[in-house]
């Protein structure tokens, strides 16, 4: 175990200010497969996720429902347990910002800071975006609205302490000159440029008075730490970080991925972090600057994925406008949800979720390619009684397919270091529709009269197994169930079919009614 390369990758932590929907579940599925693609190579793997619990944005929907904050998280952080259950995140650990480990290490990470003089006591007066958690100076405003989300900023002034991100400018435009890869995709870096860093890059207000659900800071008691300070650490304090063995032995719950052991600091820093495009700028600006701070390496790569709307709107809970993924995975299937997610939408840009485009997707790649191409291959393995032995299979398969295959394995991993899921998919479908041509050219039914063609049958068939058995090897991250099934079939376990065609016009009909 030590000496293995190591991989660390966080998702955002989610604000559980209401049940998290699919726009959430789209990073997490992203994040996961990248983790289990790497676990597959070989790596040790180090997958963080978690919930971003302070802030006025949570106190105000606590307050709501006539809750405690604790009371209204531990409900909702509860079913995003059961969220990631079901969708299968095979993540290594869960924080809360509220554990009692996080906060102490939130404490002594504010106080370091301070004594570095990085760091400094000043009033704030500006414009402040509940739902954003985000203070915004007037010339940042859009028509006098928070330039994120559109909606009303407050009027906010108060004693606060600031961190000197103004003097980062700098060393910020140079990493992404020398270092092109740190924030992808290349686009957002003409973002953070030409809207934050061009403009003059401020300081940043990292503490508030006005409300009290948040970090104290246990050296100026009134004050409590600033939602992204406290959030942005938190990818690194469930390893350890500014953390020490007494608060090791919180009492994290029942889940047993919320367990702290000690040489987990090894891991830093991060080698991705996957967030929302609307969150680039506190991950390639802020983030970065607050670790050069405290003399901390950065995190290799941050990239900024583009929101999955409906008919044309970001999903938000605010909006109450949200698909949720319970359903549909209960509907559809785990697997085929999260094939989908990164099968239709380039990950970097925008996508527009629809049933129609799901049910599309299941229907052309999963009935049709893949699961066609297992069940016709199987069974005419089954009926021909060709001997499938799986070691024999590669010596025994056409070279021309032998050859696609490997090819197909350098293009994935290309397009998987990237991130680019849905061309890494392409290049397996790709292989899987040829299979299917090649049962079409060949002919295995006619092979099968002859019995002069029988080595020739059992070529073709193993062949067929061959194909089946390196792709699903490639799609095991996204699909890992599946692909579990399709390895117990193709090693004689019993026959299922693994995605059933669906009624595409029946199934809107349904929907549209049930709405
Ligand atoms: O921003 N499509 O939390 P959050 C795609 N707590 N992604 C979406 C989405 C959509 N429709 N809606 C939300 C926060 N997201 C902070 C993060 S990290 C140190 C702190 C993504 O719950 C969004 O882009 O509001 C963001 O990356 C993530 O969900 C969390 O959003």
């Amino acid at each position: 175990m030590a000496n293995k390369e190591k991989f660390f990758i966080t998702t955002p932590i989610y604000y559980p200010s209401a049940d998290l929907h699919i726009g959430h579940t789209y990073c997490s599925v992203a994040a996961d497969v990248m983790a289990r693609y790497k676990r597959q190579k070989g790596f040790d793997v180090m997958f963080v996720t978690g919930t971003d619990e302070h802030g006025m944005k949570i106190e105000t929907a606590a307050k709501k429902q006539g809750l405690e904050p604790m009371e209204f998280l531990d409900k909702i952080v509860e079913g995003i347990f059961d969220l990631w259950k079901l969708m299968n995140i095979s993540y290594d650990k869960f924080v809360r910002t509220t554990d009692e480990f996080h906060v102490k290490a939130i404490q002594r990470i504010f106080k370091a800071l301070y004594d570095k003089g990085a760091i400094y006591k000043g009033a704030y007066k500006g414009k402040y975006c509940v739902p954003c958690e985000s203070f915004w100076t007037e010339t940042q405003l859009v028509d006098g609205k928070c330039p994120d989300c559109g909606r009303e900023v407050q009027d906010a002034e108060e004693e606060a302490y600031f961190f000197k991100q103004s003097e980062y400018a700098e060393r910020v435009l140079k990493l992404y000159e020398e270092q092109p890869d740190f924030l992808l995709p290349r686009s957002r870096v003409n973002e953070m440029v030409n809207n934050f860093i061009k403009p003059g890059l401020e300081d940043i207000c990292v503490s508030r008075t006005t409300f009290k659900w948040g970090v104290p800071v246990d050296f100026d008691p009134g004050h409590v730490v600033y939602v992204w300070v406290d959030a942005l650490f938190s990818y690194y304090t469930p390893l350890g970080f500014m953390s020490n063995d007494a608060d090791n032995l919180a009492d994290m719950g029942a889940n047993p991925r919320r367990t702290m052991n000690s040489d987990f600091e090894s891991y830093l820093p991060a080698d991705a972090h996957f967030v929302g495009k609307e969150i680039v700028r506190f991950h390639s600006i802020l983030w970065p600057a607050m670790l050069w701070a405290l003399d901390l390496p950065l995190p290799k790569q941050v990239f900024g994925h583009g929101w999955l709307v409906f008919d044309g709107d970001k999903m938000s809970k605010s909006k109450g406008n949200v698909v949720d993924p319970v359903i549909l995975a209960e509907r559809y299937g785990v697997d085929a949800l999260r094939f989908f997610l990164l099968r239709e939408f380039p990950f970097g840009i925008d996508g527009n979720f629809t049933n129609e485009r799901l049910i599309t997707r299941i229907n052309s790649d999963l009935a049709n390619n893949l699961g066609n191409l297992v069940s016709r291959s199987l069974s005419m393995a089954d009926k021909y009684e060709v001997d499938t032995n799986a070691e024999s299979r590669e010596q025994k398969s056409d070279a021309e397919l032998v050859a696609l295959i490997s090819e197909t394995r350098v293009k994935f991993e290309e397009q998987m270091e990237k991130f680019a899921f849905q061309g890494a998919l392409t290049e397996v479908f790709n292989a899987l529709d040829r299979a299917n041509k090649y049962i079409d050219e060949t002919m295995p039914w006619v092979l099968a009269k002859d019995e002069a063609k029988r080595s020739e049958l059992e070529r073709v068939i193993n062949t067929l197994l061959y194909v089946i058995d390196e792709c699903s090897e490639l799609l095991t991250p996204f699909m890992p169930e599946t692909c579990g099934k399709i390895k117990a079939q193709l090693a004689g376990g019993e026959r299922s079919a693994l995605f059933p065609r669906i009624d595409i016009k029946k199934e809107l009909e349904n929907l549209a009614q049930n709405g």
